[in-house]
Formats: structure tokens, sequence, C-alpha cells
């Protein structure tokens, strides 16, 4: 096995085993302070990429092995999968029963290979906004690099042709119009995470603001 995919291992096997207290108990679904919707609202700063599939890109890079560029065909061909989650936004909506197609987050970093010392990663997306998360966050089984929400082609709006999708945080994490990941060894803010959201967000702790810890 190469070198990075004991690494990538390792810190899955960290992940679970540091698992913070963010997923939900089967008796309660909904986090704290948050009201179920049945509308899919939209979020972002007004923004809106026309990114025409001819060129578009998504790119890995930084601390990894092989830095990627992936044109639409290329991102198409990856292994697609499915899955099921719920959306939780800071401004208290959630959306239960999300289903998100796309490629596995953790299966294209796999094939980038993050190098020993990449602990962050940074999401830059085509509106110039970015969020950050650890490396770890983007491992889980349920972060989807997604082009489709609920069996239809992500809209522009939602942040077609394809956003990232990370449930077990509140809804800014989850980067519209993807453009990149950048991988690299110190936690690095977004957008947002400069602006008094709270770092980690996770929606059953309510870390909405970072206030919210002092
Ligand atoms: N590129 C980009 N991604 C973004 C945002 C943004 O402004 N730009 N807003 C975030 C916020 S605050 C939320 S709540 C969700 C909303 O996603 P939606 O508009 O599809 O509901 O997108 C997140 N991703
Ligand atoms: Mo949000």
């Amino acid at each position: 096995m190469p070198d990075w995919k004991k690494q990538i291992a390792a810190k899955i096997a960290l992940a679970k085993r540091g698992a913070p207290p963010s997923k939900p108990s089967a008796d309660v679904r909904v986090p704290p302070g948050q009201k179920v919707v049945t509308n899919f609202p939209i979020l972002d700063l007004g923004i809106l990429p026309e990114i025409d599939k001819s060129n578009w890109t998504l790119r890995i890079y930084g601390l990894v092995e092989n830095e990627l560029q992936l044109g639409w065909d290329d991102f198409q061909a990856l292994p697609q999968i499915t899955d099921v989650s719920d959306f939780h936004c800071v401004t208290r909506w959630s959306k239960l029963d999300m289903q998100w197609d796309g490629v596995s987050a953790r299966e294209l970093l796999m094939q980038a290979g993050p190098l020993e010392h990449a602990h962050y990663v940074t999401l830059h997306a085509y509106d110039g906004y970015t969020t950050n998360l650890p490396l770890e966050a983007l491992l889980d089984d349920d972060v989807i690099i997604a082009h489709s929400a609920l069996g239809y082609p992500l809209t522009t709006a939602h942040g077609g042709p394809v956003r990232m999708v990370v449930p077990k945080r509140y809804a800014w994490k989850s980067a519209k119009w993807l453009k990149a990941i950048e991988v690299h060894e110190f936690d690095r803010p977004g957008f947002w995470e400069t602006r008094g959201y709270h770092n980690e967000a996770f929606p059953f702790e309510e870390q909405r603001f970072t206030d919210d810890d002092y």
C-alpha cells in the first residue's frame, strides 16, 4: 500500500475515534434551534457565477502527491455515489432527506494523495467564496461533491454545476460552485469564518458564531 493510502486509513481511524458528539441520536433528528422546511431556500453572497461545463474545472492542489485538474468529462467518469442526508443552515432552517448525487470527496482526495503534513483544506468557489475544514471532515462517507440534488442537476442558484456537501456541519461549509480544494498544513479561516462564524460549525452543538463559545 502506498504511504498516502496508509495515511488516509490512519486519518479515517482517527476521525472515527475522535468523532465529535455531532451525530444525531436516534430520537433527535433536528438540531436545537432549527426549523424543518419543505422548500429549498437559497443563501449566498448574491454573486451567481455562470459556468459553462466546457470550461469548468475542479482542481485539487497544495499538499498532495498528485495535483488533479478535472474537466467535466473527467468528473463524470469518476465513480458516482448517492447519499441522503439532512442539511442545516445557520439561519435556522433544516431540510431533511436531501438526496445528493456526485463523487465521494474521499475518493477524490485518495486519488490526489494528501501528504503526511496535510491537515486542513480550503474550499474555493467560483464566486470567490471560501470555507475551511479539517481534512478529516472531508473523509466521512456522507461528504459528496454533488452535481445533482433530489434527482435533478443542480441549478446555478444551488451551486451548479458542482457543489460540496458536508452534512455534519452547518451549510455554509458546503461550498457552492466548487472550483478547487486546496490542501494545507495549518487551518486558514474562510469567508464567514473570518467574519465571526464558528470555525467548527457543528449543528448539534449549536456552533453558530465564535462568540457562542466564550
Ligand atoms: N460559493 C458559495 N457557497 C456557499 C455560499 C456562498 O455564498 N457562496 N453560501 C453558503 C451558505 S451560508 C449556505 S446556507 C448554503 C446554502 O445553500 P443553498 O443556497 O443551496 O441552500 O450554501 C453555502 N455555500
Ligand atoms: Mo447559511
